[in-house]
């Protein structure tokens, strides 16, 4: 089983869109393996995204994903992290596909809902910064 960490982010959590969200990956048969509410720092999110470090975005993202509370959780099963992108569409609400998260709540590119890893790598490095082994079921 595959794990993935996915964030509502705060234009999302704002709109009251936690558990709308959280069913979108729940009926395509991912699992909740841990879950919790935080509000990240400036220098939280620059370490989370620290593989933008040098994109013009960085700043602006970085502004974005402290500005105000997030969710951030572990979904669990057989090929995740593929499948939660696409359920979450792509970053350009513009180019999302019908159905998706994005596509539906994103406000652009930046303030676009959600935040799905994208490789095993990525994942390796992402659930670790939020979530402790006990932490996830
Ligand atoms: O993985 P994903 O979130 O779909 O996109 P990334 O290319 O990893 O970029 C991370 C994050 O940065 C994206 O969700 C919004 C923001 N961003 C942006 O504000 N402007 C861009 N041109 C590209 C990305
Ligand atoms: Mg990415």
């Amino acid at each position: 089983m595959e794990k993935t960490l996915v964030i509502i982010k705060p234009d999302a959590v704002k709109k009251n869109l936690i558990g709308e969200i959280i069913s979108r990956f729940e009926k395509q048969g991912l699992r909740v393996a841990a879950l919790k509410k935080i509000k990240m720092t400036k220098d939280e999110a620059k370490g989370f995204y620290i593989v933008h470090k040098d994109r013009p975005f960085y700043d602006s993202l970085t502004d974005f994903m402290s500005e105000g509370p997030i969710v951030v959780m572990v979904l669990e099963g057989e090929d995740a992290i593929a499948r939660a992108r696409k359920i979450m569409g792509a970053t350009n609400p513009a180019q999302a596909e019908e159905g998706t998260i994005r596509r539906d709540f994103a406000e652009n590119i930046e303030r676009n809902a959600v935040h799905g890893s994208d490789s095993p790598q990525s994942a390796a490095y992402e659930i670790p910064y939020f979530f402790s082994a006990i932490e996830i079921l």
